[in-house]
């Protein structure tokens, strides 16, 4: 039922006005409207809370716990008035109180606790959790500074910090009254106690942790769920008095720990940094989360003997890992249980998912920054990692395989094996990438235990990637496939493809894609003076920038391009704007240098007439959820370009293909499932297969001589040494591609290896676009395929499959 009408919803958005800031709407700054509506829409959904926690404890439900040091959940607004089905409602509430509802939504921040894929996939898992009606929590760090801000100063990347909470907080429920008490250090003390060992830690440094809750509505259902974000605070403040005592130290110590530790989220994706406050907020997020599930569950069960039945944890990548010493931990020191109890109880709560299989994302952890920051953990991890290796050896006689599946070796601590080893599954994301990880990256863990190795495909939360962003498309998918069915049953979409050859329908089609390019054209004028062509093909690539990923392929591409067109002048027949968005992390000079490359390229072609209203290339600054919300319904192309092996699934891809683009992609992660329900004729696929790359690396990967080869090949490497005009050489680029550097080997990623045949796929799809209702009647196939990408799919499937959990 929806909980509003348009004149309730502007007496409580007055209300809220006038409580929070003493102000009438006349008075309240677009600022103050935006809080206002999200503390209007926030009750609701906490009274609805209350609902959800007495059903939960009535019936015993089994809960879900989601652990991920990321949660991207971009803005809120919009997507709760929409789950709750009171948008059209707001937008009418607001315009009559004098405000622009566009303005409103667009004020507020994104909430970018999150670097990317990963952190993204997490906040759409929420979204189907609550909408299946599952018991869900998602678990996560209040960092103060999300992911920073890019600007782009003469072509380079410069980062900025993103103070998301000063309007951001609104929708985060402080519970100071559910705080966990964190301990890292001091020393441990064995005692015996009536027949039994006991330990303590002494002289630790504590930090509290306060629970702030951010309620997420589903869709068509009063379910609301949390995301659960701890904020650190000091446990006492300083206070000269306690110098004395000694104590005076301490409590600076935990007051400079608490300041630092939600402060703010690393910006590295898919690469570890073993810096120690980084296991600081692992462990800090990992205890107050698994205390707080533990004290609940004792609430209501009186005992932790059947967690396992009415709890399961699922952990986003090795992040919290920590989870699985932690709850042994909890199971032995607090609940008194033996060994074998807490293991059999532990091993059938925790579920692992991996993200990546590139060797420098894989956590591995000193052990001597555990020992000296966690004791009791790091002794508990010893005994798993003891027990663990004998089973290994007992399973094996091999000392190859003993030394691979090791936890603990070479001083450090293989969170990955650590997983495994604690974990009741662990699952890939795509098919591809779950082979990859049961025949190679953990092919012996999954010949001695391969009941826990499975599948999950990524998927997407539709409901935000399509009907809430393109209203265009939203209403005409809804019109064909005979109402909104599709929100619930995603399925329903493939209805869309009987109208293959109905010209009416393409053409409506078209003119969809058509409006949203022009909005998204008025959007960057307006926001960055960028003109765009709205004629022009939109070929798209947003995404982190990663070597991997390839944004330097597309750039050789289009250099090539560039420099066909200095031949030939009608080289190109149809306007091409090639538009980039990336964040690089930081310390990544290569992926700084890439974007500096694009930016340059970009201004090359800008200040050549010969360009004009032929080529185009714009760096999109400060890519973001909320920029791809208006970027995916006007996209055409969607670039998904890695190495073949390499991306584990991408969702982006799937976000691109819901609003109708058609992929130019290698087979790699879910681009191979894309292609299984799309057949070579809906997507430009091209270069080597996962199984090639392997095998040319195998043999001996030698670029120079495509270099000598290919004279187009070797023509556009050459402009990257000699760089635009604005001076600035590339041959650290050039250097890398052709003889490797810094311990790299040359062409690492098989940009060469992939060129030509890239080249190719670019001319087919530019050879497409010239036949709109070929290009249309593919698009369209695309919108109608995307079902199975629907994050509830997922989200059932680890349901049934992993938490056996019952679900809508
Ligand atoms: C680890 C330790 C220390 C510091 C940082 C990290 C770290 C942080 C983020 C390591 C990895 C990540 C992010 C990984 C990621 O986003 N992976 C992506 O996950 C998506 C969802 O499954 C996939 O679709 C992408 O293919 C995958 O790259």
């Amino acid at each position: 039922m929806t909980p509003f009408t348009t004149q309730s919803l502007e007496s409580a958005l007055t209300a809220k006005l006038m409580l929070n800031f003493g102000k009438t709407p006349e008075e309240a700054t677009d600022q103050e409207m935006m809080k206002a509506c999200a503390l209007v829409l926030r009750d609701v959904m906490a009274m609805r809370r209350v609902e959800v926690k007495k059903q939960i404890r009535r019936q015993q439900q089994k809960q879900v716990h989601y652990l991920s040091l990321e949660f991207l959940m971009g803005r809120s607004l919009m997507k709760n008035a929409y789950n709750l089905e009171v948008l059209p409602q707001l937008r009418e509430a607001l315009e009559h109180l004098g405000f622009k509802a566009a303005d409103i939504f667009e004020i507020e921040p994104d909430a970018g606790l999150g670097n990317g894929g990963l952190g993204r996939l997490a906040a759409c898992y929420l979204d189907s959790m609550t909408t299946l009606e599952i018991p869900a929590a998602g678990y996560s760090i209040c960092y103060e500074l999300g992911i920073f801000k890019q600007k782009i100063v003469e072509g380079q990347q410069v980062e900025l910090p993103d103070n998301w909470k000063d309007l951001g907080a609104a929708w985060l429920l402080p519970k100071p009254e559910e705080a966990q008490t964190v301990q890292f250090g001091g020393t441990l003390r064995e005692f015996w106690d009536d027949g039994h060992l006991h330990i303590v830690n002494e002289n630790a440094t504590s930090v509290l942790a306060v629970p702030c809750d951010m309620v997420v509505a589903g869709y068509g259902t009063d379910h609301v769920n949390t995301l659960r974000l701890w904020d650190a605070r000091s446990t006492k403040p300083v206070d000269m008095s306690l110098f004395s005592r000694g104590e005076y130290l301490k409590a600076a110590e935990e007051e400079a720990m608490a300041a630092t530790i939600a402060k703010v989220l690393y910006p590295e994706d898919n690469h570890y940094e073993g810096k120690s406050l980084r296991l600081k907020q692992q462990y800090f997020f990992v205890s107050a989360t698994v205390q707080s599930i533990a004290t609940k569950h004792l609430d209501t069960y009186g005992t932790l003997k059947n967690f396992h039945e009415k709890n399961v944890i699922q952990i986003n990548d090795t992040h919290p890992a920590l989870v699985i010493p932690e709850l042994m931990r909890i199971f032995i020191d607090e609940a008194g249980m033996d060994w074998d109890e807490a293991w059999d109880i532990t091993t059938k709560s925790v579920a692992y998912t991996n993200h990546t299989v590139l060797a420098e994302a894989l956590e591995r952890w000193p052990q001597s920054l555990m020992e000296s920051l966690l004791p009791r953990v790091w002794q508990i991890i010893q005994e798993i990692s003891a027990r663990w290796q004998q089973k290994v050896e007992d399973f094996y006689h091999d000392s190859a395989k003993t030394a691979n599946m090791a936890i603990i070796w070479g001083g450090e601590v293989r969170m990955a094996n650590l997983c495994i080893a604690g974990g009741m599954a662990v699952n890939g994301v795509s098919g591809l990438h779950s082979e990859i990880l049961k025949k190679d990256v953990f092919r012996d863990a999954c010949s001695m235990e391969p009941w826990k190795f499975q599948n999950v495909t990524n998927g997407i939360d539709h409901r935000r990637w399509l009907s809430e962003i393109n209203p265009g498309l939203d209403a005409l998918v809804k019109e064909l496939t005979g109402g909104d069915d599709y929100l619930l049953q995603p399925l329903a979409l493939q209805k869309l493809d009987a109208y293959a050859d109905d010209k009416a329908v393409l053409e409506r089609l078209a003119a969809i894609k058509r409006a949203n390019k022009e909005e998204f054209a008025l959007y960057a004028k307006k926001t960055r003076g960028v003109i765009l062509n709205p004629d022009a093909i939109f070929d798209v690539q947003v995404k982190r920038l990663h070597e991997y990923k390839r944004q330097l392929l597309n750039v050789l591409h289009i250099i090539a391009l560039y420099q066909k067109l200095q031949d030939d002048p009608n080289a190109i027949t149809h306007p091409h704007t090639f538009l980039f968005g990336a964040k690089a992390a930081p310390g990544y000079a290569v992926a700084k240098r890439i974007i500096r490359l694009i930016n340059s390229l970009a201004d090359q072609i800008d200040h050549d007439p010969i360009c004009k209203d032929k080529l185009q290339v714009v760096f999109l600054e400060n890519y973001r959820v909320s920029l791809a919300e208006r970027l995916m319904p006007a996209s055409e192309v969607s670039q998904q370009i890695s190495t073949a092996g390499k991306e584990a699934s991408g969702t982006g891809n799937m976000k691109f293909m819901m609003n109708g683009a058609l992929t130019i992609g290698t087979l790699d992660g879910a681009n191979v499932e894309m292609h299984d329900v799309l057949g070579d004729e809906n997507m430009f696929l091209f270069g080597l297969h996962a199984d090639e790359v392997s095998r040319v690396k195998r043999e001996g990967y030698v670029p120079q001589r495509l270099y000598s080869r290919d004279d187009t090949l070797r023509r556009c490497l050459d402009a990257l040494r000699h760089g635009f005009r604005d001076g600035v050489s590339y041959d650290d680029l050039y250097q890398r591609l052709l003889f490797g550097a810094g311990g790299s080997p040359a062409d690492e990623y098989l940009l060469l290896a992939d060129f030509d045949s890239y080249c190719q796929a670019e001319r087919r799809m530019a050879e497409t676009y010239a036949d709109p209702m070929q290009w249309n009647r593919m698009s369209l196939h695309n919108i109608a395929r995307s079902g199975i990408f629907a994050a509830d799919r997922a989200v059932a499937e680890y349901a049934d499959n992993i938490w056996h959990v019952p679900h809508k």
